[in-house]
């Protein structure tokens, strides 16, 4: 009957519910959103994707009634899958913002992981599982990688052990999933975990039909290191929306022409990238710092549409501040962000506004709770906020010239490459090298804004530190100088950064062969590795760039 292919889905209304929604259409089911407790009470099957934070939500199941409906739903035994936050709400409090009361369902309280053991939090990225029960909607999992995002989870216990069907080791040994009768839930989200992911989904969907077990493939054991194609956005001079590429920044062709360079189209090229085998996909909106994003709709419809068939985390950055349109009207980076989550979007990324952020902070030390930053991590949490630093080298002959972090560069030969010399702005780096006489040991890497064209006075050291205390849940650690170099990543800046901070890193710029990612990920602490131009040229694929990482003993989902 209809009602067979038809899933009941709880949606408070609090972040991303999209890719859930993608990916139960994706296998064939349409959705029926709750509007009241009957809602609840009347499904065949609901699937709570808890996003935002836990006080929020409760106050928001409570209020409704809710929270009386889910217990007596799941009390009942209906079939129920709780993801991420719909996961920890089960139990009986929070330690988020809190103690705050939760479904009191499941004994124990949700704690924050605690990062003093060297483990980044929050916990980001590809994740091996220990299967402790049979759980049925897990059985293809294997040993395979699934998708984590978060920064609080349950502990088992004495307690809870009828419920526990999976642990995950990240520092702590945690709660991975639950399951009693027709009642599961999961820490991690099988709606971003590509093909395992939606096989969850799918046992899920379909109990009734006979699936056989497979035998358990894939080599997971640990937190993989993540590699992130990165699609650079802008319209051409046409008006078409293009992923584009840019030779530190400069991303017009060096022809009479001077157009845009066009490397392909957006949903097209995302799409490819998720065949390949890609962790993640970045679109960065290079030229929202002047044109307003939620101007551009084509942006907005490059993210609905790839997350119709991309079922792994995507991250939007490009424009991402407070505006005031030409009629006057006012909108919040809040608001920005909001829309951007609304159509797809996992994380957004904030770049020239957190350097303003940042130097404002530093020179108050007053948290206002107002800035983009801070508003946006509140309502969506730290894990959906990335900072993008874009810094130039700037040499010096002592540290103690500046008042920013500097340090010994052990690779200047990157400062003028035979590129660099060919783009426009070579005349502009040759003036650097003219005042900047060959010798200097020294560096410090100088922040900018509006896609590299203007410097301003704060490091990237300062920036990172200070973002990740305003509540920034990951940094994308950009270099100008390196950027479509192919020489490498700059190691030195890495190592600086990833070691001043305790949430991920991702390392970015310069990547031009198999190499350089192992070299960046045995050097530096970063967790994730982001590349754009050798995906582009289709120089090197996704797949020898893991081959490789695999073969060289580092932990890469396969
Ligand atoms: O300032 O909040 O509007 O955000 C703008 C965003 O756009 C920032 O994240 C900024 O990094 C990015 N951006 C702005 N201008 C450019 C440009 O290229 N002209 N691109 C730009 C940044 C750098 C990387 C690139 C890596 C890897 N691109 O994302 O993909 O360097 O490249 P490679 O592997 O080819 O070396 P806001």
């Amino acid at each position: 009957s209809s009602s067979d292919s038809v899933v009941t889905l709880l949606d408070y209304g609090a972040g991303n519910v999209r890719s859930v929604r993608n990916a139960i259409r994706f296998l064939g089911f349409d959705i029926k959103d709750v509007q009241t407790p009957e809602d609840i009470l009347n499904a065949n099957r609901l699937i709570f994707p808890g996003v935002g934070a836990f006080a929020a939500a409760m106050d928001v199941l409570n209020k409704t009634g809710m929270a009386e409906a889910l217990c007596t739903y799941i009390e009942k035994d209906r079939p129920f899958l709780g993801i991420c936050l719909g996961l920890q709400l089960l139990f009986e409090s929070s330690e988020e913002n809190g103690p705050v009361n939760g479904l009191g369902l499941i004994p124990g309280v949700v704690g924050r992981f605690d990062s003093s053991g060297g483990f980044r939090v929050p916990h980001i990225g590809w994740n091996a599982l220990q299967i402790t029960k049979d759980s049925e909607i897990l059985d293809d999992v294997g040993n395979r990688h699934i998708y984590f995002v978060h920064s609080y989870r349950a502990m088992p216990s004495e307690d809870n052990k009828e419920w526990v069907s999976s642990t995950c080791n990240y520092g702590d040994k945690f709660i991975a999933s639950i399951r009693r009768g027709n009642v599961h839930a999961v820490q991690f989200h099988p709606e971003k975990s590509g093909d395992v992911g939606l096989s969850i989904l799918r046992r899920f969907l379909y109990p009734e039909s006979t699936m056989l077990k497979k035998p358990t493939e894939g080599k997971a054991s640990q937190l993989a290191k993540r590699v992130i194609a990165c699609l650079d956005v802008r319209a051409n001079d046409k008006g078409d929306l293009v992923v584009t590429k840019g030779d530190q920044y400069d991303v017009r062709e060096n022809t009479k022409e001077n157009e845009v360079r066009n490397l392909g189209k957006p949903v097209e090229l995302a799409g490819q990238y998720y065949k390949d085998g890609t962790d993640e996909i970045s679109f960065l909106n290079i030229t929202g710092f002047r044109d307003f994003p939620l101007g551009d709709l084509p942006m907005l419809q490059v993210l609905r549409l790839t997350s119709e068939n991309v079922f792994v985390p995507l991250t939007v950055g490009g424009g991402i501040r407070d505006f005031t349109d030409a009629n006057g009207r006012y909108y919040s980076s809040l608001e920005v962000a909001s829309e951007y989550f609304r159509s797809g979007a996992d994380k957004i990324s904030i770049g020239s506004d957190a350097v303003y952020v940042a130097e404002e902070y530093l020179k108050t030390g007053v948290k206002t709770g107002k800035s983009s930053l801070e508003q946006i991590s509140r309502v969506y949490g730290n894990q959906a906020v990335v900072v993008s630093i874009d810094p130039r080298r700037v040499y010096l002959n002592s540290p103690d010239d500046v008042e920013f972090k500097a340090i010994r560069v052990t690779n200047p030969d990157q400062r003028l490459s035979a590129s660099a010399m060919r783009s426009p702005r070579f005349t502009m780096d040759l003036f650097r090298l003219l005042f900047c006489p060959n010798g200097e040991e020294y560096a410090w890497y100088q922040c900018t804004v509006s896609g590299g064209r203007e410097g301003r006075p704060i490091g990237a050291y300062e920036l990172a530190k200070t973002v990740e205390e305003l509540g920034a849940g990951e940094i994308l650690l950009n270099c100008i100088d390196c950027d479509g170099q192919g020489k490498g990543f700059d190691v030195d800046l890495i190592k600086l950064i990833s070691d001043a901070v305790s949430i991920p890193v991702i390392a970015s710029s310069g990547a031009g062969a198999v190499e350089h990612f192992s070299e960046v990920f045995r050097k530096t602490n970063a967790s994730a590795a982001l590349a754009a131009g050798i995906f582009h040229r289709k120089e090197v694929p996704i797949q020898s760039v893991k081959e490789h990482l695999f073969n060289e003993g580092i932990e890469v989902r396969i």
